[in-house]
C-alpha cells in the first residue's frame, strides 16, 4: 500500500512537473458528428487527430464521435455548430451551399481531374478564401478531408454513355449545381439528405445515387444496387468545422492544438481513403454490381455537355470564386 502511495506521487510529481506546459489546456469533450460510418476512413482519421490531441494536450482535449448520422444529417448538424450547440462536424460541403452559396464552386461537374489537384487547391490560398467565407458564417474550418471522386450507382440499367442517364431517378446532394448537372444529363434527380438515402433506394423510391466508392461500400449501398458506373463527375470536399462560438471560447494553445491535429487527421485520412478506394471497388463488385467505365470519347462528351453548369451557376457561386479557381488549376497544371 505505501509503495503504492508512493508510486502514484512520484507519478503526480511527473505529471506536475509537467504542468506548465498543459496549464492552458482545460478538460474539453468535443463532440464530432458524421452522415457515414465508423468504419469509412474519416474513423482512421479522428483516431490519429486523437493520439496528436492527447499528446499536445496531457490527455484533456477529447473527441466523441457520433457515426451514421447519429446527431442529424450534415446541415442540420452543421447548424448546431453556429449555435454554438454542438462543437464538431465532419460534413460535405456540397448541403451547406444554401448558407455560403460560394462553396458550390466544389460541386461544379469536371473540376478537378485528379486529387493531387483537388489537396493544391484546398490546402492553399483558394481553401483559406472558402475558409474565410466559412467563418463569417459562424463556422472554422479546421481542414478540408477527403470524401472524394464520386461515382454513379443504379438498380436499372448499366450505364456506359450520355443517353443512359434519361429518366433515371438519382439522389443528388441538397444543392442546385447537382440537381442541374444531373438533369442537364437527362435523369430526373432529387435532392435528399444523406441519411435517406438508404431505404429510398430500397424501396425503390430512387433508383440511383452517386458518392465516391469507399462511402457506396462503408454505407452498405451496394447491398441495394446492380450497376456502378465510374463517372469521376465531381470532387467534393469533407470539411471539418467547429463551432465558431464554441471554438472562440477555448485558450489560443486549445486552438492551436487542434487546427494542428486536424491536419495530421487529415494527412491520415488521405492516405487510408487513397487506398481503400479500389479495395471498396474490388469488394462492390465481388457483392454482384456490374462494373461499368465510359469510354474516353463518352467521359469527354458528358463533360463537354456538362459545361453549361458552370455558365449557369457562376454568378451565384460568385464569378471571382469561379475565376480565382481556374486560374489556380491553371497554374497547377502548368498551362
Ligand atoms: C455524409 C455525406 C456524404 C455525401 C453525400 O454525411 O451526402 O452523399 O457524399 O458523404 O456528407
Amino acid at each position: 500500500m505505501r509503495k503504492l502511495l508512493l508510486t502514484t506521487t512520484a507519478i503526480a510529481f511527473a505529471v506536475g512537473a509537467a504542468a506548465p506546459a498543459m496549464a492552458e489546456f482545460n478538460s474539453r469533450n468535443i463532440r464530432v458528428s458524421n452522415g457515414i460510418n465508423q468504419d469509412h476512413p474519416v474513423g482512421n482519421g479522428i483516431k490519429a487527430m486523437q493520439a496528436c490531441l492527447d499528446d499536445k494536450s496531457g490527455g484533456k482535449l477529447k473527441l466523441t464521435a457520433f457515426w451514421g448520422g447519429a446527431l442529424g444529417g450534415d446541415l442540420q448538424a452543421t447548424q448546431a455548430l453556429r449555435s454554438g450547440v454542438q462543437e464538431a462536424v465532419v460534413t460535405s460541403s456540397s448541403p451547406l451551399v444554401g448558407l455560403i452559396p460560394s462553396l458550390g464552386v466544389f460541386d461544379l461537374p469536371f473540376l478537378f481531374a485528379n486529387s493531387k489537384e483537388a489537396d493544391a487547391v484546398m490546402d492553399g490560398a483558394f481553401g483559406d478564401m472558402m475558409n474565410k467565407k466559412l467563418e463569417e458564417q459562424g463556422l472554422v474550418n479546421l481542414a478540408y478531408w477527403e470524401n472524394g471522386f464520386r461515382n454513379l450507382s443504379n438498380s436499372k440499367h448499366a450505364v456506359n454513355k450520355w443517353e443512359d442517364f434519361s429518366g433515371l431517378k438519382v439522389r443528388v446532394m441538397q444543392n442546385n449545381i447537382f440537381l442541374d448537372t444531373f438533369q442537364n444529363l437527362g435523369a430526373n434527380a432529387t435532392p435528399m439528405a444523406f441519411g435517406e438515402v438508404f431505404s429510398a433506394l430500397e424501396t425503390n423510391a430512387i433508383d440511383a445515387q452517386e458518392n465516391p466508392y469507399v462511402t457506396i461500400d462503408t454505407s452498405k449501398f451496394y447491398e441495394v444496387q446492380k450497376y456502378i458506373t465510374e463517372t469521376n463527375h465531381a470532387y467534393t470536399p469533407f470539411l471539418f468545422l467547429f463551432s465558431k462560438p464554441i471554438f472562440d471560447s477555448y485558450t489560443p494553445e486549445e486552438q492551436a492544438a487542434l487546427r494542428e491535429c486536424a491536419v495530421v487527421g487529415r494527412d491520415e485520412e488521405r492516405k487510408v481513403i487513397r487506398e481503400l478506394n479500389q479495395k471498396s471497388l474490388e469488394k462492390i463488385k465481388a457483392a454482384g454490381l456490374e462494373v461499368n467505365t465510359l469510354s474516353a470519347e463518352e467521359q469527354a462528351r458528358i463533360r463537354e455537355k456538362s459545361m453549361v453548369v458552370y455558365e449557369k451557376h457562376k454568378a451565384e457561386i460568385g464569378a471571382d470564386v469561379v475565376d480565382a479557381v481556374l486560374a489556380d488549376l491553371k497554374k497547377i497544371r502548368g498551362q
